[in-house]
């Protein structure tokens, strides 16, 4: 089977959706340029499953922020984290990157993630200039990269649905992500500047689901999870060159995923004596902690693939982080007798 993959890198904008452990193993990320890639031929809208409805599916919720509801202050020791950002940071003032028309025909599929952890499917598309990098290559100016989100079907019972070749079905699109890369741009976000990128979020209906002025958050996450040897994406050195589709795993009962600069679930409730386990990604290569706010517990630095387990003994909620991306990943556990 000839394998159309690989158009440029993903990206993903994510903002703070999501992150978990990931799919099939994929290879470590070189420094040197890999072959070219080849060159993604599926338009968009075809690359997985049914055309996306574009103009029909409505508007949803906007994925929320894993900062749980604040509880019962825990008591001070060195693990509290330190307050979030305030959520205006540096950014442009105008859209630079504009809602990208026709990219459903225009772009190249790049790749789908499916993403069990936090029940969306991100699919991710290039536009010619994008789908041309090679691999461990920045992207070029003028590179647009459209992330959708979408919601897959579920059961009635919330079970996931699944096609016949095992891929989530995507059922209502949330949103947009949309990255792009020219000459100057960037550097609205000052501190949290990723290369020459600006990004922007849209609904469905285009109306903004993150404006430009509110993109901070996108180059901060990006900032904070990538780097400029990855041209400042998620996974795009690595997994679009490899195959067109991945699969998050869907984490075990009292189980969490770090996946994408984010726990999965970020709330959650277990019986007092249970054993909670997190699984760092090994799709995104990013390392991360899981540290309780009160320092009742603390896994060591966890490498992709790595994962930390305590027994929670005592009722109560414990609020948690990463240590090393406070700002982004916070989350709770709920111990019940
Ligand atoms: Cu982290």
């Amino acid at each position: 089977m000839v394998r159309l993959v690989a158009a440029a890198g993903a990206v993903t904008l994510l903002l703070m959706t999501s992150c978990a452990p990931a799919g099939p193993a994929v290879p470590p990320a070189s420094a040197t340029p890999g072959p070219a890639a080849a060159k993604a031929t599926e338009p968009c809208a075809s690359g997985g499953l049914a055309v996306s409805p574009l103009q029909t599916a409505p508007p949803t919720t906007a994925p929320t922020a894993t900062t749980p509801a604040p509880t019962t202050a825990p008591p001070a020791t060195p693990a509290t984290p330190p307050s979030p950002t305030p959520t205006l940071r540096p950014a442009p003032t105008t859209d630079r990157v504009g809602f990208p028309e026709d990219y459903q025909t225009k772009f190249r599929f790049g790749y789908a993630y499916d993403r069990r952890d936090a029940k969306s499917v991100s699919y991710i598309c290039f536009n010619d200039v994008a789908a041309a990098v090679k691999q461990g290559q920045p992207f070029p100016r003028g590179s647009v990269i459209v992330f959708e989100s979408w919601r897959p079907r579920e059961d009635a019972q919330g079970n996931l649905s699944y096609d016949a070749n095992g891929h989530m079905i995507r059922q209502s699109l949330n949103a947009i992500f949309v990255a792009r890369k020219e000459e100057g741009f960037g550097e609205a976000y000052q501190a949290f500047r990723t290369g020459e990128w600006e990004y922007v979020a849209y609904r469905p209906d285009r109306s903004y689901q993150t404006t430009p002025q509110m993109s901070g958050n996108c180059a901060a996450c990006h900032s904070a999870g990538s780097n400029k040897d990855r041209d400042w994406t998620f996974r795009s050195w690595e997994l679009p060159f490899t195959t067109q589709w991945a699969q998050a795993p869907l984490p075990a009962a009292n189980e969490v995923s770090l996946n994408r600069m984010a726990f999965f679930p970020a709330a959650l409730t277990v019986k007092t004596g249970t054993t909670v386990k997190w699984t760092n990604s090994q799709v995104d290569k990013i390392d991360h902690t899981v540290t309780a706010n009160d320092n009742s517990f603390s896994s060591t630095t966890l490498k992709p693939g790595e994962t930390f387990s305590t027994t929670l003994t005592k009722a109560g909620i414990y609020m948690y982080f990463c240590s090393l991306h406070p700002d982004q990943m916070r989350a709770r556990v709920e111990v019940k007798d």
